[in-house]
């Protein structure tokens, strides 16, 4: 059974409750149970992580390289900044989502660059919270190659 985890980094635990307009009406509670239903129905072992601490992410990823045979990140934020959850996505063997609900590249400069797409198999932007069941599917579709 393959082993995926999907990490969320700051702010996302506010999910459904402001910026409606921007991130979609669901919280992060009930994609999590998308995301558990979308596993139990595909054979995936699941786990789900989020955070709003840089180095509690860095300390996930690094477990990651042992216990997991993928990784799915949306590290908000840090996705822009963080040189740590770069450094730490580097020593990883296995594939790497980069996921974004919103598009990146369609906002603020200073989301266009991210510290994480360098170090990805694929990235995912722009598709809503919907975006998560799509990173899940092509993280499985990856897996059976
Ligand atoms: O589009 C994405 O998924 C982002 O990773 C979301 C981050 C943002 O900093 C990235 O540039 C793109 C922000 C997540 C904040 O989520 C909130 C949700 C509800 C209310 C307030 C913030």
């Amino acid at each position: 059974m393959n082993k995926i985890i999907i990490l969320n980094g700051p702010n996302l635990n506010l999910l459904g409750e402001r910026e409606k307009e921007k991130y979609g009406s669901i919280t992060l509670k009930d994609i999590e149970n998308n995301c558990k239903e979308f596993a139990k129905k595909n054979n995936i072992d699941l786990s789900l992580f989020q955070s709003n601490i840089e180095g509690e992410l860095v300390e996930e990823i690094q477990k990651a390289r042992k216990e997991q045979h993928g990784l799915i990140i949306n590290a908000g934020a840090y996705t822009h900044t963080s040189v740590a959850i770069h450094d730490a996505l580097k020593v990883l063997k296995i594939p790497v989502v980069e996921l974004h609900i919103t598009n990146i590249y369609n906002r603020e400069e200073f989301r266009h660059k991210s510290l994480i797409s360098q170090l990805a198999t694929g990235i995912l932007c722009g598709f809503g919270t919907e975006g998560y069941i799509m990173a899940l599917q092509a993280m499985k579709n990856y897996l059976k190659k």
